[in-house]
């Protein structure tokens, strides 16, 4: 058994549950907060077998995209003038960052 780790923009979490759903896969979705744009994203936590991990990668990668963000200027308050980027910045969100880890044991009580 494997757990796929998969960390989505929340604009595609509703269509990738859905998706999971039909593919009879099963799923939890936790709120959650990317660390450099400080904004909330979707990380999916799916337990399947190892023969069905491919085709859970294909259900996220069909429902999920990328997309351009603009980055806010924050300003600098005590921090290094130098770095300070007075403009906002984009940035290419990417569809979905995944990690696909082995599990030790499943349990449901
Ligand atoms: P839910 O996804 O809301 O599922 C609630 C219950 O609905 C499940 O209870 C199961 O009885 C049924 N169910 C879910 N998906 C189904 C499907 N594709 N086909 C038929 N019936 C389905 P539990 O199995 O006790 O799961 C309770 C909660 O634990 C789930 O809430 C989900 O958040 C999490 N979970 C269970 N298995 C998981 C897995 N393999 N990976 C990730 N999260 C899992
Ligand atoms: P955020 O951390 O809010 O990052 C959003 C996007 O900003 C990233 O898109 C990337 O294009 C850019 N970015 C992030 N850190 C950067 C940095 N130090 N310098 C320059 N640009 C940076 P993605 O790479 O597609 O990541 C989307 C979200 O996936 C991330 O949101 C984060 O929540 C998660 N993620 C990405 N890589 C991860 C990793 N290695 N471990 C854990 N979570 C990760």
């Amino acid at each position: 058994m494997k757990l796929i780790l998969a960390v989505v923009q929340d604009q595609d979490s509703n269509r990738l549950s859905n998706a999971l759903v039909d593919h009879n896969f099963r799923a939890t979705k936790m709120a959650s907060t990317g660390g450099f744009l400080k904004s909330g994203n979707t990380t999916f936590i799916i337990g399947t077998e190892d023969i069905r991990v491919d085709k859970a990668l294909d259900v996220i990668r069909d429902n999920c995209k990328s997309r351009d963000q603009l980055v806010a200027p924050v300003s600098p308050m005590g921090g290094n003038a130098d770095s300070y980027v007075p403009y906002p910045v984009e940035v290419e969100v990417g569809g979905a960052t995944v990690f696909v880890l082995p599990v030790e044991q499943f349990h449901q009580f």
